[in-house]
């Protein structure tokens, strides 16, 4: 089943597209076509398919400069693109066109396509937001670009040994990748240490005895919907700059010149593969700084001399914090380097940046010590402390004498070691600021920054995330897309509120009926990933119930496995048959300092390997955790999924963005009341969906009066007794290797695992009681598909443009 919906605007012929790639193979691989392996078919594949795209981006780029259209650059040190060859050809319109030319040349498109390297330069939620942003500025026609590193090392790949998470480096660009446009003539020299110097505060300085890295920049493509736009994302590598180490070469050390090379050219090595508490090291300080000096070079570049306009021309969009240098550097090019007074300059600087808050977590936000920013950065050191003073004056005109308040507001921390906020700088040097649900939006005003919120309420707006239905429907799921344009046409491809056209659907069996095909298909292709994985087919009749995401103990993948836990011993010792079988799975990686994370890949590990091989509940369970979890297994599992696990501790997923591409995808959701799962309530009604477990406020109220006693929850309920007890020295002990996690649990518990367990377990046999009618079933997930339209990130996109860079 490949049915595709039928959308083929090809410019280029099927015979002009099977020259152009045996002419790509010929000459610039130096193979006949029949002689290529099949990573050189993918190479001349993707040249012969770069060059329409090539012709478009160049006309793209052409009318935006001669329209003077405002850009939007999106800053980003993560963009977690997935692969390209299969997306740009969807969106070139030429993926049929494509299939027919490789038939006529004897191969498989398909196979092709398994064969790219997926570039993980990018952890998880955020990095992918930003590739479904880039998507959609291109579909809409913005003139919006991503800027970013370009990672040698992408995120680890993830082994199992043992049940035991390894981590190997991710060599994604070796040997070379077809899409990267390296631009040697963009590059751009990066100081960094020397000293700092003023006149007085809140005056042009001078930064000298600087070292000097060059950055080198490479251009992606990225291709709108429709093939006309053409827009790219500029990934810059490090490189030490020639001359510079000609001067310490002369100078006579040559071992210390070699050493000073490899130094500047680490930065851009690799990616770090933490998604929370900040590390403070200095390399990462070096990252940060190093693309933020790249782009705003490139963007006062291109942007020229009429600097009044440049909040009229130009929006940068920091994603998270760590591009929040570009406060202080847009401030150094301004007063140091134009020659702007310092009033207008942090005027035009905060109304060009806006700001993403993705996390509510304090001990997430970033922060660097003031005397690392002194070595480093010097003169923006300097900047910071003036932008500071400015603000502080602001605070106490508004509260006289209230030091306290103002030592909140500061951006200079002063608790024990002076370090600088990244978000409170964010927050001054910006003129939006938002959050990425509705959920999180309130909470981000009321409890992370209720201080900020009070003074400048006007500042902060919510801007809930989404998805671009491209790659989550029509690439990951083409069967799916084909049976929509069926009934809809294409528009939903470029709006995907269209969908609830569909509504009247829900009640015809012939489209459930067609429904229910493709997911069985989807499941049996799921089934091959999954016996290679455990070495044992699932029951392609079973309810898929599937957890992706990093792992993260608010995520509480802890919570699924006792869960797992109890239905085995149900089955095993109590005699109790499920209503339906299941066939639980996971993905996801753990950073590789976080111990208790990588304890509960381990478990489940543990679970799957007992389970699997127990012949008592052959006919109910399979457990799988499927290894490397990347963006292009995620568009194998996620159209595979009857339900959606997004079971997170009330008030501390940001948003959540898995739950949007399995909602459209025709899964169920099982979840909290938490980040958008809120609003996919909102929109579907909750006959469509199986909410549980307590709430931000219960939570919140638990903390705060200190009652809560997770070793009581234990005491009253035999059956989560028992499943602790089966972990910590019945069939799933492992010598031991749990006791920590069991130990967390009873003694504390801050995630509220066990003060869910009881509502989960009944969500669960519900699930598998209402899986018995496959009619409603169906109805139910069809109705989720057509009210999915919110979650498209076309429409994310159309709120920033219109509320946050005016364009
Ligand atoms: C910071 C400093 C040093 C090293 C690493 C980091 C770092 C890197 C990545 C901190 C955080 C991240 C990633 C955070 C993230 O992915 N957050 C998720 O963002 C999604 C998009 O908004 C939301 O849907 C998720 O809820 C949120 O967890």
């Amino acid at each position: 089943m490949t049915e595709e919906a039928p959308h083929a605007r090809a410019a280029v012929t099927i015979d002009a597209l099977v020259d152009s790639i045996r002419r790509y193979a010929r000459y610039s691989l130096g193979k006949d076509w029949g002689d290529c392996s099949s990573r050189e078919k993918f190479l001349a594949v993707s040249l012969a398919v770069r060059e329409p795209i090539i012709e478009a981006m160049l006309s793209t780029q052409r009318r935006f400069d001669e329209t003077g259209a405002k850009r939007v650059y999106y800053l980003s040190m993560e963009f977690l693109m997935g692969r390209a060859l299969g997306n740009n050809l969807v969106n070139l319109g030429l993926y049929q066109p494509c299939v027919h030319a490789l038939m006529e040349l004897d191969v498989d498109l398909e196979q092709i396509l398994e064969v790219e390297p997926d570039p993980a330069l990018g952890n998880g939620g955020l990095g992918r937001l930003a590739a479904c942003f880039v998507d959609s500025m291109a579909t809409i026609g913005l003139a919006g670009y991503g800027y970013g590193i370009n990672y040698e090392f992408g995120l680890f790949k993830q082994e199992f040994r043992d049940g035991w998470q390894i981590e190997r480096p991710d060599v994604w660009r070796s040997p070379g990748t077809p899409w990267m446009i390296l631009r040697p003539e963009g590059v751009r020299v990066v100081p960094v240490f020397g000293e700092a110097s003023r006149a007085g505060s809140r005056t042009a300085g001078k930064w000298t005895g600087t070292q000097r890295i060059l950055g080198v920049p490479s251009d992606l493509p990225v291709v709108g919907f429709g093939g006309e736009v053409v827009n790219y994302l500029r990934l810059y590598a490090a490189q030490s700059d020639a001359q510079f180490d000609m001067e310490i070469f002369n100078a006579g050390d040559y071992v210390k010149a070699v050493e000073a090379k490899i130094e500047r050219e680490r930065i851009s090595k690799v990616l770090y593969p933490s998604d929370d508490i900040p590390e403070g090291r200095e390399l990462r300080l070096l990252q940060e700084w190093f693309f933020v000096s790249c782009a705003l070079q490139d963007v006062m570049a291109t942007h020229g001399d009429d600097l009044k306009r440049l909040p009229d021309r130009v929006a940068i969009q920091l994603n998270d914090t760590h591009p929040a240098l570009a406060v202080a550097e847009l401030m150094r090019q301004l007063v140091d380097e134009r020659g702007v007074p310092w009033e207008e300059a942090f005027d035009l600087t905060r109304r060009t940046i806006s700001y993403t808050n993705h996390t509510l977590l304090p001990e997430a936000q970033e922060r660097w010590p003031v005397e690392m920013l002194e070595r480093v950065l010097p003169r923006h050191l300097q900047i910071i402390y003036d932008v500071n003073e400015r603000f502080l004056e602001d605070v106490a005109a508004r509260w006289p004498g209230d030091d306290e308040r103002a030592r909140r507001l500061s951006i200079v921390a002063d608790d024990g070691g002076r370090d600088i906020r990244m978000m409170n700088l964010s927050v001054v040097g910006s003129h939006a600021v938002n959050g990425v649900s509705e959920l999180h939006t309130r909470l981000l005003r009321e409890e992370l920054v209720p201080d900020f919120d009070t003074l400048w309420p006007d500042r902060f707006r919510n801007k809930t995330n989404g998805v671009t239905q491209r790659r989550w429907l029509l690439r990951a799921n083409p069967p799916l897309a084909g049976l929509l344009t069926r009934f809809l046409g294409e528009r939903w491809i470029t709006d995907l509120t269209k969908l609830s056209e569909l509504e009247p659907h829900a009640d015809d069996d012939r489209f459930l009926e067609e429904l229910r095909r493709i997911k069985r298909w989807h499941k049996d292709r799921l089934a091959d990933t999954v016996r290679d994985a455990v070495g044992r087919s699932p029951d392609p009749n079973s309810i898929y119930d599937v957890q992706v995401k990093r792992l993260h103990e608010y995520k509480r993948q802890l919570l699924n496995a006792l869960r797992i836990v109890h239905d085995y011993l149900r089955i095993t010792e109590d005699g109790w048959s499920p209503a339906a079988p299941k066939t639980y799975l996971f993905g996801g990686k753990a950073a590789p300092g976080y111990t208790v994370a990588k304890r509960i890949i381990r478990l489940i590990n543990e679970i799957s390997k007992v389970v699997n091989a127990d012949p008592r509940v052959d006919d109910w369970m399979t457990v799988a955790f499927l290894p490397d979890y990347k963006v292009s297994l995620a568009e194998r599992m996620i159209p595979a999924a009857d339900v959606s696990e997004q079971i997170s501790t009330a008030g501390m997923e940001a948003s959540g963005t898995g739950n949007m591409k399995f909602m459209m995808n025709g899964a169920l959701t099982v979840g909290t009341l938490d980040g958008a799962n809120v609003e996919m309530l909102e929109e579907v009604g909750d006959e469509n969906l199986y909410i549980f477990g307590l709430t931000t406020e219960e939570i919140a109220r638990s903390k705060a009066d200190g009652t809560y006693d997770p070793a009581r929850v234990v005491e009253e309920d035999p059956a989560l007794a028992r499943v602790l007890e089966a972990i910590r020295s019945g069939p799933f002990h492992a010598n031991g290797a749990f006791t920590d996690l069991l130990d967390g649990l009873t003694g504390g518990d801050p995630y509220y695992v066990l003060a869910d367990f009881a509502a989960f377990i009944e969500v669960s046999d519900r699930v598998a009681r209402d899986w018995l009618d496959t009619h409603e079933w169906t109805r139910r997930c069809a109705l989720n598909i057509f009210r999915s339209g919110k979650f498209s990130s076309d429409r994310t996109i159309r709120e920033y443009a219109k509320d946050i860079w005016k364009v």
